[in-house]
């Protein structure tokens, strides 16, 4: 897989090439490079920004330099890419939509700041690849470079062959929409505090059917939009 990452802030991502992606990147298994948007300007002050049409507070990202970013990174592609914009008004990125762009040859993530960029460069995009604007969630971020890197995050793991553990993720595939039970590990006792005695039983019918007790409550209790999609037969 290749990803490329377009930001007026392309060190925030240096953070990102370290641990999981770093492997992944020696190994061959994934190819992410970071780009300065700014590298697409051509004035003394290499300007991304401007005031927007209608009025209004804030700044808009400039079209041109983002369409010439574009062409730059999809001119000797093999593969229409997925061009991902972060966008508080996007559709919200979760786990089946990691699974589904992990499948995918080339992602290009199109960082915004400011206000976001002029509408016109989504529908630009459109003709050099498949445009989605995507959310982290219903929250306010500053720009796109925080939310893409949980996503690239996200992604990358389920490429086969990228996570240390593949028992972790077929653990993962047979998911049934539940939260996960507690875990401990030693000391049995930790400042007078226990682990639950039937862990420490050897029983692992009892143990079985504690950990999905405890699962169905702590959804019950955190996260009760997810009942309704649980799987229950458990
Ligand atoms: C934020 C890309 C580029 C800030 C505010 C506004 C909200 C009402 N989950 C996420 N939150 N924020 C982003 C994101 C993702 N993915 C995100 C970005 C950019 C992604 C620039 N910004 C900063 C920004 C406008 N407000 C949006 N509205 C519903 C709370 C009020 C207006 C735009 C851009």
């Amino acid at each position: 897989m290749r990803i490329d990452i377009v930001s007026i802030f392309p060190s925030y991502f240096d953070g990102l090439t370290l641990s999981l992606l770093g492997r992944a990147q020696d190994s061959g298994l994934l190819q992410l490079r970071t780009h300065d948007l700014r590298d697409w300007t051509h004035d003394r002050h290499r300007t991304v920004d401007d005031t927007p049409y209608g009025g209004g507070a804030g700044m808009v990202m400039k079209p041109e330099p983002w369409a010439q970013a574009l062409d730059a990174l999809t001119a000797n592609a093999e593969q229409h890419p997925t061009i991902i914009f972060p966008s508080p008004a996007g559709e919200v990125f979760t786990q089946e939509k990691a699974r589904e762009l992990a499948s995918t040859q080339h992602l290009i993530f199109g960082c915004g700041r400011y206000e976001g960029i002029d509408e016109r460069v989504f529908d630009y995009a459109s003709s050099l690849g498949s445009v989605r604007l995507m959310s982290l969630g219903d929250y306010v971020l500053n720009g796109g470079e925080v939310a893409s890197m949980a996503m690239i995050e996200a992604i990358v793991r389920l490429i086969p062959g990228v996570v240390g553990n593949p028992d972790s993720l077929v653990e993962e595939s047979h998911e049934d929409g539940l939260l996960e039970y507690p875990s401990y590990t030693k000391p049995s006792t930790w400042r007078d505090r226990p682990v639950p005695e039937v862990l420490l039983s050897g029983n692992h019918a009892a143990i079985a059917a504690w950990r999905r007790e405890q699962q169905w409550e702590r959804t019950r209790t955190r996260r009760p939009d997810l009942i309704d999609g649980a799987a229950s037969d458990q």
